[in-house]
């Protein structure tokens, strides 16, 4: 499926250093060690509504490890997924009157231009599940095949008893796993399952549902293996990086490696990246619960998207935030500041603030600390001057290259 267009990337002088992030697997800080090209797979949205400001921060995320590998000399396969046909798609599409196709395809569309306008790069596959059914299908048979997987009423289920190192991600009780299941779109109650953990690799033909043929019958595939079969087919296993919004630890990134384990004999990623929840007075924000900041609705207020970039900035990846009303302000009296200063004909040396940048985003993307050297270069130079012509030229792309934000 077409992708979005790619921002200019100016490269900086110099290169920057390997990328330190945190692995949810071993709960620890570990260095990157990509090859020439580094290979990246990020869960996509389900189009069923617009992103919000939580989609956006996840794949702010993967856009700055994008622009750290590259800043380090990589080239970089990133593959993103959207699940453009599952429940929650249907159910929107019923409830709406519209066909769950065009219903996809506008929010896809939406999507992309919300995406462009934020500087995000874009992947260098972009795939949807409806034109992947056969290879999905594919590695279903492939699980049917070394008896991990067996049928309820036509229904294919991966047997979790045959999960070598199931938790290996998660690293979560039972307990928490049957009630996170139950959350997340699993089905722990069904009847004439062997375990209640066991999960849908392929759901039969129901009436009124669209359905594919494959060799397990008419149907459509189960969620978790649409993402390990779209990125063992581009990236192969064993990738450097895997990853979502933090709610997908459990179930889907487990399911999913476990999927890839029994397939290949190998892990699926090195590292697993999840992103803190963006919430809203309180709550995550979540299309089902309805308290949405949509990125597409702040473009259509005018607000500049290198604002909505730099408020996401302010926070670290990892740790769950909320977006409030004062985040547009203080984001927007940032921006002018920094124009104000890379407006200035000379400044200070702007070669401690790239070195800067580049440690801060280096160490586990601690982008606000990447804006409080700028912010301390910006303040200088709009107090006591500086004399070197070409440090704003080097701020102004040091911002553009690594942070993606326009000035
Ligand atoms: N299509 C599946 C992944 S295969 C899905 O989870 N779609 S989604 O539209 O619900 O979410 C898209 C991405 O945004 C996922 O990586 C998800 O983890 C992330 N995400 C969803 N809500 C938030 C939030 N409030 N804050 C941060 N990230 C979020
Ligand atoms: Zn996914």
């Amino acid at each position: 499926m077409r992708s979005w267009s790619a921002p200019d990337i100016v490269p900086l002088p110099g290169s920057g250093g390997p990328l330190r992030i945190h692995d949810t697997a071993t709960g620890r800080i570990r260095t990157t060690t990509p090859g020439s090209t580094a290979g990246m797979y990020a869960c996509g949205i389900t189009p069923y509504d617009a992103a919000h400001l939580g989609h956006a921060f996840t794949y702010l995320t993967f856009d700055l490890v994008n622009r750290v590998w590259r800043d380090a000399g990589h080239d970089v396969n990133y593959v993103q997924n959207t699940t453009d046909i599952d429940d929650p798609l249907l159910e929107r599409a019923e409830a709406t009157g519209v066909d769950w196709r065009d219903l996809a395809h506008r929010e896809i569309d939406v999507f992309r231009e919300d995406m462009a306008a934020l500087s995000i790069l874009p992947p260098t596959s972009y795939v949807g599940v409806v034109e992947s059914v056969d290879l999905i299908s594919e590695l279903a048979v492939r699980i049917r095949e070394t008896g991990a997987a067996y049928e309820v009423d036509g229904d294919l289920y991966f047997s979790v008893e045959a999960a070598s190192k199931f938790g290996e991600i998660s690293n979560l009780s039972r307990e928490e796993m049957l009630d996170l299941f139950g959350q997340r779109g699993g089905d722990p109650t069904r009847a004439d399952k062997k375990d209640p953990l066991d999960w849908l690799l392929w759901r039969a033909e129901r009436p009124g549902e669209p359905a594919w043929d494959s060799p397990l019958g008419r149907g459509r595939p189960g969620w978790h293996i649409e993402c390990s079969a779209i990125a063992l087919d581009r990236l192969g296993p064993s990738f450097d990086i895997n990853g979502g919004g933090s709610d997908l630890i459990f179930p889907h990134h487990e399911m999913g490696a476990a999927e890839t384990r029994c397939a290949t004999g190998q892990p699926n990623a090195h590292n697993h990246l999840h992103v803190g929840m963006v919430g809203l007075n309180g709550e995550k924000m979540s299309k089902s619960l309805g308290n949405l900041v949509f990125v597409s609705k702040l473009r259509q207020e005018g607000v500049d998207p290198a604002v909505i970039r730099l408020a996401m900035l302010d926070h670290h990846y990892r740790a769950p935030w909320e977006w409030t009303d004062a985040e547009l302000p203080a984001a927007t009296e940032r921006a002018e500041r920094w124009r104000a200063a890379v407006a200035l004909g000379a400044g200070p040396d702007a070669a401690p603030v790239l070195a800067a940048v580049r440690a801060a985003l280096a160490e586990d993307l601690d982008s606000p600390s990447a804006l409080a050297a700028v912010d301390a270069w910006a303040t200088t130079a709009l107090t006591r001057g500086g004399t070197d012509t070409s440090a704003p030229g080097l701020v102004r792309t040091t911002v553009d290259t690594l942070l993606g934000v326009v000035l």
